[in-house]
């Protein structure tokens, strides 16, 4: 499902009300991945603390959302944008792919948390097919 213009002007206008949070949805949303879904732990043994809000994970929440913000940039060629990051999870990483829907899914239960009304059934629709299309995105190089 590719992302009208109208996906694109909403995820844009959301992440305008909600960027400035960045750091606080990353680490949130890298918490709570870990531990409802055990097994994302795997990829983050070489780190001290895997334990929601400890340090690595405030750290790489807000590397990860540094990457959702490049994404947004990069929204009309995400192919092309994400393809070093896509390489990078792919053959340094080894991350399996099904991992990005559950980060995403992850993301999306802040976003409603964190904002109950910025984040509107349009938005819902928006952001979700955005991750998504990110997700196939970073996929990219597996292929
Ligand atoms: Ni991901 C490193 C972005 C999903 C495991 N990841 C990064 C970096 C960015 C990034 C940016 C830093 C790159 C660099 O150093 O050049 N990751 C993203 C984005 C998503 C995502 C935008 C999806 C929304 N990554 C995932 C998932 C997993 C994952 C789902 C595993 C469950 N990523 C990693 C690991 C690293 C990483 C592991 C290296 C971590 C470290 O300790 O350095």
């Amino acid at each position: 499902m590719s992302l009208t213009a109208k996906d694109k002007a909403a995820v844009k206008a959301l992440w305008a009300k909600i960027s400035g949070k960045a750091d606080e949805i990353g680490q949130d949303a890298l918490s709570r991945m870990l531990v409802v879904y055990p097994q994302t732990k795997t990829y983050f043994s070489h780190w001290k603390d895997l334990s929601p809000g400890s340090a690595p994970v405030r750290k790489h929440g807000s590397v990860v959302m540094g990457g959702v913000g490049e994404a947004i940039n990069k929204i009309d060629d995400l192919t092309g944008g994400l393809l070093s990051l896509s390489e990078l999870h792919a053959f340094q990483l080894r991350v399996d792919p099904a991992n990005f829907k559950i980060l995403s899914h992850n993301i999306l239960v802040v976003l409603a948390a964190m904002f109950p009304t910025d984040f509107t059934p349009e938005a819902h629709v928006s952001m979700d097919k955005f991750l998504s299309a990110l997700a196939l995105a970073l996929s990219e190089k597996y292929r």
